[in-house]
């Protein structure tokens, strides 16, 4: 596809955006609704291609599911409901949709392939694989179980005690799904924890799971019952326009609807300590997964270290605070984010070098980047290299930018805000 040419530079931006679902719990929304026994209704999905993934393949896997606009329809036959798949399992670009996947396929005795697109073929998946053999699942894939394509075998699993080696939802998630299936209690203990909207699900479809500090304790053997979740707004969308907000002279944006599970919130700490104005408003009525409303106006800013236990609160967030650091005063540093590197590029160099093209001050490090402030950014031929994430922050930056900006695949942003650029546009 052609770059796309973005030389907007408004005066400011003022308006009001309702976030589009968050996509981790769409996802689960899916999965769980899948192997629960009844129908559940969810409002609100997030409608991005990830999404629509995961209810490709739940389809595949013989269970019905409607949806219209953002509304999905799931009528679930419990666990032993799912069946034999024809065809393999596409997952298209999405490392959650293949990884909480292989959790639920290692108690089912069938077969199946799964696939992804190159991106998906380039991440790691024995951070799953290998506990889910440990559970008794018969698991293979390029280079030992190392990449895609995955063919899986499940069965009877065997409960276990689980330390995650690295701090992520999507392993720990994993390994819960097949503890749901398994004889006995699993336990998964965290190093740091992480976004926990599996735990809240489990409990959202009547299922029993104990949180102790960073043990999650889950028994085998339960049944789940369909329900009704509305899905709330993606503070990791919203944190394209809370940035835009604060570098865009004169702005003040409404932000209707946003996640704030204070597992996915390191991007608020982020703002307040670099000294942004953001204004939170709590939906007190809502208790499955807290959400409000928040208000941005332009900020100024000063550069900040961020590292450690926050680190998995705003991983996703790091491209879109990478910009925002370019136009504070002052250095900010961003540590142990290795995890980076495993994302959908190599979220350490894409961000640095595309940022580098429009004369940002900014250097990779092993573990994250050193952005030096204060530095205005020039119109470039820059590229989204196929992630979501860096295609928004880049849609962002044009903003600010003297010039024209072409963005190379540009498409890749309807993974995860198919209304990025109508939300983008409607501010100006
Ligand atoms: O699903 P995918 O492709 O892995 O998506 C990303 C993203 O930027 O949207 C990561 F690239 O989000 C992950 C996130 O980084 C979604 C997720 C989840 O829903 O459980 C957890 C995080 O990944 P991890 O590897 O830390 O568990």
């Amino acid at each position: 596809m052609e770059p796309i040419k973005l030389n907007a530079t408004p005066t400011s931006l003022q308006g009001e955006l309702f976030i589009p679902g968050d996509k981790s719990i769409s996802h689960r929304s899916v999965m769980f609704g899948a192997i629960a026994n009844g129908r559940t209704t969810v409002t609100n999905f997030l409608m991005g291609e990830d999404c629509l993934s995961t209810i490709s393949c739940f389809q595949k896997l013989g269970v019905t599911i409607e949806h219209k606009d953002e509304k999905v329809i799931i009528e679930g036959n419990g666990l032993d409901g799912l069946v034999e798949p024809k065809d393999i399992l596409d997952v298209g670009n999405s490392g959650t949709t293949i990884r909480l996947l292989s959790g639920i396929l290692s108690g089912r005795d069938f077969h199946c392939t799964l696939i992804g697109d190159s991106s998906i073929g380039k991440r790691p998946m024995t951070r799953v694989v290998n506990p889910l053999r440990t559970m008794g699942a018969r698991i293979d894939g390029r280079n030992n179980g190392e990449f895609t394509p995955l063919s899986i075998r499940g069965g009877q699993l065997n409960s276990m005690s689980y330390q995650l080696p690295v701090a992520s939802a999507q392993v720990k998630s994993a390994v819960l799904f097949a503890g749901l299936q398994a004889e006995g209690t699993t336990t998964v203990t965290e190093p740091v924890a992480t976004r926990d909207h599996t735990e809240r699900m489990i409990k959202r479809f009547g299922g029993d799971i104990t949180v102790e500090g960073k043990e999650i304790h889950i028994n085998g053997g339960q049944t789940l019952t369909g329900t009704e979740i509305h899905v709330p707004g993606d503070i990791s969308s919203a944190a394209f326009f809370l940035v835009a907000g604060c570098i865009v002279p004169n702005s003040e944006i409404v932000l209707k609807n946003v996640g704030l599970n204070p597992t996915r919130t390191g991007i608020m700490d982020v703002l307040n300590m670099m000294g942004a104005t953001v204004a939170v408003k709590f939906d007190e009525s809502e208790v499955f997964e807290p959400v409000g409303d928040l208000v941005v106006k332009t900020s100024s800013l000063s550069g900040i270290t961020i590292e450690g236990d926050i680190i998995p609160r705003l991983i996703d967030e790091i491209p879109i605070i990478a910009l925002l650091a370019t136009q504070a005063s002052g250095t900010t540093v961003i540590k142990d984010a290795h995890e980076l590197k495993v994302k959908e590029t190599n979220r350490i160099d894409t961000v640095v070098n595309e940022l580098k093209k429009l004369g940002a001050d900014i250097e990779a490090t092993d573990d994250g980047m050193i952005i030096h402030g204060g530095t205005p950014l020039k119109g470039a031929l820059v590229n989204s290299h196929g992630d979501h994430r860096i295609g928004m922050m880049l849609a962002i930056a044009s903003v600010i930018c003297e010039g024209e900006l072409f963005l190379e695949n540009a498409e890749a942003i309807s993974v995860s805000y198919p209304s990025f650029f109508e939300h983008l546009n409607s501010l100006m």
